[in-house]
């Protein structure tokens, strides 16, 4: 079947990364605002070293973002140029809930998203949501231990109350939690876990994701009863693992390592815990004392959609003296068939189409690639006409390479797939490395890792590219 004449064609963006504003509209303080640029950040990022901000002499990117929060109109006109039908985006949890635990929502951050949406509106596109991409109030942190503490649940759902009711009529389309994966390999960016020296940090992880999958069960319900035209889906930081040999050790651990990556969503979509999590639990020693009501929880409100990001497929090994890689926070071995980005990440398009068939085999629900593109270094040049723009040959290589791949699997696999939201539509900052060099957009950013730049839009070749490939519907590549 070729792709229907309703999918979504768009791009991603997250609150964390290009809305800024952290002071403006009576915003709270999230741990994202604390991440800096520079050599501590893969350690704040990790929960082991705890930055005072008041005491920081440090650059924190995401305080500004690409200003989004007084650039959105001029963002969107140009994602309508191009015709998306799709936008998805994050909500600053503590643009709403300032420190996360207060009984009323701030009316003045509601506003802002009311007027995002409403821009979207007006175009014909639709928002796809993630209510947590990586954010999580400081207050939240400080006095109840992040996602630790079984009390976010309520805080969450308080949240997501909220959110869907405001909203209703304006987004229909909604992720829990990003790459809730990620929580394994940056547990501060992703959960908001700060860690003691002494602490079992692998315990912590296991049972501050299990308190975000019984907030993600809960929101489910949530939007269904509030609208049942919501959909919900989960969000993993998918890329199948390969085992570098044939020796069945490689293959065993490639196994192990994929299962590792889906055991959450495997919850999230199947509504109970995969014998092999209780197996890991075991090993652990944890004891996630489920009552009756919180199995039942899971069971009954699985999600709609599986949505991932995928920027390379995944290689293991059990021998010695191998390379390594490392790609979006995994650690691997490298892959000597392929190509790497300039930040080491391996490009490999029909790990895409592998991907997405492991998915639709293990969960037959529908598919949405909310993540996917190549960082690069851009430069941008000056036209005869004295326009700008950058010639990003290799950013549009790697996405028709993609959309290719992604094709195949709908097209010959018989792949269910609702979209596509490449990421980083417009450039921002990047999650890893706090650097503003390493862009994935269509659109250009005057901002630069310093901080420096005027925040200024050009459109790149890849603005006029992906434009045809809307209008054509992926045709014309
Ligand atoms: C994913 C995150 C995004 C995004 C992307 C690219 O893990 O969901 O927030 O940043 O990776 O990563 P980076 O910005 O490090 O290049």
């Amino acid at each position: 079947m070729p792709l229907s004449k309703d999918f979504l064609w768009g791009g991603a963006t997250a609150a964390n990364q290009c809305e800024g504003a952290y002071q403006e509209g009576g915003r709270g303080l999230a741990n994202v605002d604390i991440i800096p640029h520079g050599e501590d950040r893969l350690a704040v990022m990790k929960g082991t070293k705890h930055i005072q901000l008041e005491n920081s002499t440090s650059f924190f990117p995401a305080q500004q973002g690409i200003d989004f929060y007084h650039h959105y109109e001029e963002d969107i006109r140009l994602f309508a140029e191009m015709g998306f039908n799709v936008f998805r985006m994050s909500i600053a949890w503590s643009r709403i809930f300032p420190m996360g635990d207060e009984e009323e929502p701030n009316e003045e951050g509601l506003q802002f998203y009311d007027r995002v949406f409403q821009e979207c509106k007006k175009y014909g596109i639709e928002p796809l949501v993630t209510i947590t991409h990586f954010d999580c109030p400081m207050h939240l942190i400080h006095t109840y231990g992040g996602w630790k503490n079984p009390k976010m649940i309520s805080f969450y759902e308080k949240l997501v109350t909220v959110l869907f009711k405001r909203f209703k009529g304006l987004v229909r389309y909604w992720i829990t939690f990003n790459e809730i994966n990620m929580i394994l390999h940056l547990p501060f960016m992703g959960a908001g876990l700060q860690f003691q020296p002494e602490e079992d940090q692998e315990k912590a992880k296991y049972i501050s994701a299990h308190h975000e999958l019984l907030a993600s069960a809960l929101a489910t319900k949530i939007a269904h009863e509030i609208d049942p035209n919501n959909k919900v889906g989960c969000m993993m930081a998918a890329g199948d693992y390969y085992p570098y040999s044939s020796l069945p050790e490689d293959v065993w651990e490639a196994k192990l390592k994929d299962r590792e990556n889906m055991l959450f969503i495997d919850v999230q979509a199947r509504g109970y815990y995969p014998s092999y999590a209780h197996k890991k639990f075991q090993e652990l020693g944890l004891d996630l004392a489920m009552t009756k009501e919180e199995e039942q929880l899971l069971k009954e409100n699985t999600v709609d959609f599986i949505s991932f990001s995928y920027y390379s497929s995944r290689c293991i090994t059990t021998q010695e003296g191998v390379g390594e890689t490392i790609g979006n926070a995994f650690k691997g071995t490298k892959n000597p068939y392929l190509k790497a980005s300039e930040w080491g990440w391996q490009i490999d398009p029909l790990g895409l189409r592998i991907t997405m068939n492991s998915l639709y085999d293990r969960y037959q629900k529908p598919l949405f690639i909310v993540e996917n593109g190549l960082g690069a270094k851009d430069k941008l040049i000056q036209k005869e006409d004295g326009t700008y723009t950058v010639e990003d040959d290799y950013r549009i290589d790697y996405l028709r390479a993609h959309i290719q791949a992604f094709k195949q699997a709908v097209e010959e696999d018989g792949v269910e797939l609702w979209g596509y939201t490449p990421w980083g539509c417009i450039d921002l900052v990047s999650a890893s490395t706090g650097e503003m060099d390493k862009r994935y957009g269509f659109i250009y950013v005057d901002r630069h890792n310093d901080g420096s730049g005027s925040f200024k839009r050009y459109k790149k070749k890849s603005f006029y590219w992906y434009q045809q490939v809307i209008k054509s519907n992926g045709e014309q590549l």
